[in-house]
């Protein structure tokens, strides 16, 4: 039977950001995305404007309709939520849905480069902190680390030429997860025209590296984590799905950055999809 992983996360027409890029994800490495959608926008909420239909008030349909089916699910993937009373949304659908044999991965999506995304509120980023508990998996980027952690970004990334840097974030992301066995993939770390990765967990730490080009194109995060929650439903090995990730990415940016660009538009990753098969 094909696995199945119920992806909660925004649809938005522009940005190749969240489900348009999980759906094709998922779909070529084999495993069943079932889309229930916090919101759904003309663009993602980079771009100067947008519009955003809040799904918070369907959201219950999905649950209830799905327990009635007797639907289950492998994973369960959650990413950009519209309001905050989402957060218990997603909880209270974790707690109906996860079996011993599901994997949770909550990207903790909250922002970037230092600053919240626009929809974003401190109050909102407080329960994002209680629900990354419930995650056997979590992806935060650097700024989302700090923010669950209550880190300075600024004092962090200042220090990004020491030859401790990466152990310092590494140390960090164990304090996050030191609760439990949780595995923590830190994003988007930069450092000396450098992309890093860190893998965290009780089994130690694995740094993956790429090259930089640009800064901030819309749904990296997303495709990355895209990339892990499916390898993690087949029973890959987290670090290599890492590797794999970062090689997918760094490939699909430097075919981006050959023409002119607008980094909210995304990469070019639908060309090479073909590589996750
Ligand atoms: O990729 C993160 C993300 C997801 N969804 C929406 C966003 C963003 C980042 O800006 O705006 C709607």
């Amino acid at each position: 039977m094909i696995k199945k992983a119920a992806v909660i996360n925004d649809l938005s027409g522009f940005g190749k950001c969240s489900l348009t890029a999980s759906i094709a994800i998922l779909s070529v490495m084999g495993v069943q995305p079932c889309p229930m959608p916090t919101a759904v926008l003309t663009n993602q909420t980079g771009y100067k404007k947008f519009f955003s239909l809040d799904f918070t008030d369907y959201l219950h349909n999905y649950s209830e309709m799905w327990r009635e089916n007797g639907e289950n699910f492998d994973g369960i993937y959650s990413g950009y939520v519209a309001d905050k009373r989402q957060i218990d949304i997603i909880s209270d659908f974790i707690a109906q849905f996860k079996k011993s044999y599901t994997r949770v991965l909550v990207d903790p999506v909250m922002g970037d480069n230092g600053s919240l995304y626009s929809a974003y509120t401190a109050e909102t980023c407080d329960k994002i902190k209680n629900l990354v508990k419930k995650a056997d998996l979590i992806t935060p980027n650097l700024t989302e680390l700090c923010l669950l952690t209550d880190t300075g970004y600024e004092e962090l990334v200042s220090k990004s030429d020491s030859d401790r840097y990466l152990d310092m974030i590494s140390e960090i992301a164990r304090k996050a997860v030191s609760h439990s066995n949780q595995t923590v993939i830190v994003t988007g770390i930069k450092k000396g025209g450098c992309i890093y990765n860190e893998v965290v967990s009780s089994s130690g730490v694995h740094c993956t590296k790429s090259l930089q080009y640009g800064s901030g194109f819309s749904g990296t995060g997303d495709i990355f984590a895209s990339i892990i929650c499916a390898s993690v439903i087949n029973g890959d090995d987290i670090s290599l799905a890492a590797e794999r990730a970062t090689g997918f990415i760094e490939t699909a940016i430097q075919d981006t950055v050959k023409e002119p660009y607008n980094k909210n538009d995304g990469i070019n990753f639908e060309k090479f999809l073909y590589t996750l098969h």
